[in-house]
């Protein structure tokens, strides 16, 4: 009996400024039930995916900032979404910026959460990636501080959940293969990878016309060399001016797309994902402890940065 598992990538378009948290979760119920009606047992969806990109501006008021976490989760705005999924059977993924209160410290993270099919939260993953900046660069059409707004997570934990191993990162984390090793090495079946890409990198504009390959390119990969499958999630269109890629899809562990929005709106792609299909790669060409010479990649850990040789080994001085 394979292990099957049928999964709905369920994609926002944008999210303004003014939307409330209960708006978007009306759009977020509509793509349940659509999912729910189509066989889905697992909706994803994409990273913060509650409120605007709030990153992208220099937020100083405090209060005005804490206004885009929650505290709780589910929280009032979205006990409506849970409740429907666990009548409706089906498990939710979704991203959210959290705030902690650790005595009067308060911690911040750009967290999602993995609900299974009865309500029972699987996991709580916490951003390890943050691109951007932490100090405002006004030179930038748009700024992007999530160093600022959020703490780096402890890592990657995969859990036994739906059937299988299943692992989270979020937007950032998915163009790092460190993300999809430390869970390879987990024997994850499942990663699910929300996302607010924006087209223009202001850093790179050079690497705009590319952004829809490289999403991909690194999920793909990360799929294919690590024996597993990848649902990649957009929140996309144009936000308060700023676009967004689209691109949600479903990866097999062959590397393959096998399913994929068309649109920058609310959209739902689904497939039926065989978790066996893993297994071939598992134990071929990806047979970790046959294959891998850990002793070689030393590197990977005890060093950040990249440190070039010192000299041209054929200069003459
Ligand atoms: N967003 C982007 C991402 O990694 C980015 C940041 C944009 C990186 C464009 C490179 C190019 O997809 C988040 N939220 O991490």
């Amino acid at each position: 009996m394979p292990r099957s598992l049928v999964i709905a990538a369920a994609q926002l378009g944008p999210v303004q400024r003014a939307h409330t948290r209960e708006q978007v979760v009306q759009r977020m119920l509509v793509l349940l039930r659509d999912a729910a009606a189509m066989g889905a047992e697992l909706v994803v969806f994409p990273e913060l995916c509650l409120t605007t990109f709030f990153p992208r501006w220099l937020i100083e008021d405090e209060a005005e900032l804490d206004a885009y976490y929650e505290t709780r989760m589910p929280g009032p705005a979205t006990q409506a979404l849970f409740d429907e999924a666990k009548r409706l059977g089906v498990g939710l993924h979704l991203g959210y910026a959290e705030l902690q209160h650790e005595g009067d410290r308060k911690r911040r993270f750009n967290a999602a959460m993995l609900v299974e099919r009865d309500g029972r939260v699987a996991s709580i993953y916490r951003k390890v990636h943050l691109p951007g900046h932490a100090e405002p660069e006004p030179w930038r059409r748009f700024q992007h501080l999530e160093k600022r707004y959020f703490e780096p997570g402890p890592g990657f934990t995969a859990v036994r959940a739906f059937g299988g191993v299943v692992g989270v990162a979020i937007c950032n984390d998915r163009r790092w293969s460190e993300t999809y090793r430390v869970l390879g090495l987990q024997g994850v079946e499942l990663v699910l990878i929300g996302y607010n890409t924006p087209v223009h990198n202001p850093p790179a504009p050079e690497h705009d016309r590319l952004g829809d390959f490289h999403n991909h390119l690194v999920m793909q990969a990360g799929a294919y060399q690590n024996g597993t499958w990848v649902v990649g999630v957009a929140k996309a269109g144009v936000e308060e001016g700023c676009e967004m890629i689209g691109g949600s899809c479903i990866i097999a562990p062959t590397g393959e797309v096998v399913a994929l929005c068309s649109t920058r709106d609310d959209e739902l792609a689904v497939a039926r994902c065989d978790l066996d299909l893993c297994n071939s790669y598992k134990r071929s060409v990806f047979d970790f402890a046959k294959h891998r010479q850990p002793h070689a990649y030393g590197l990977i850990v005890s060093r950040t940065g990249a440190i070039p040789p010192e000299q041209d080994r054929g200069s003459k001085s």
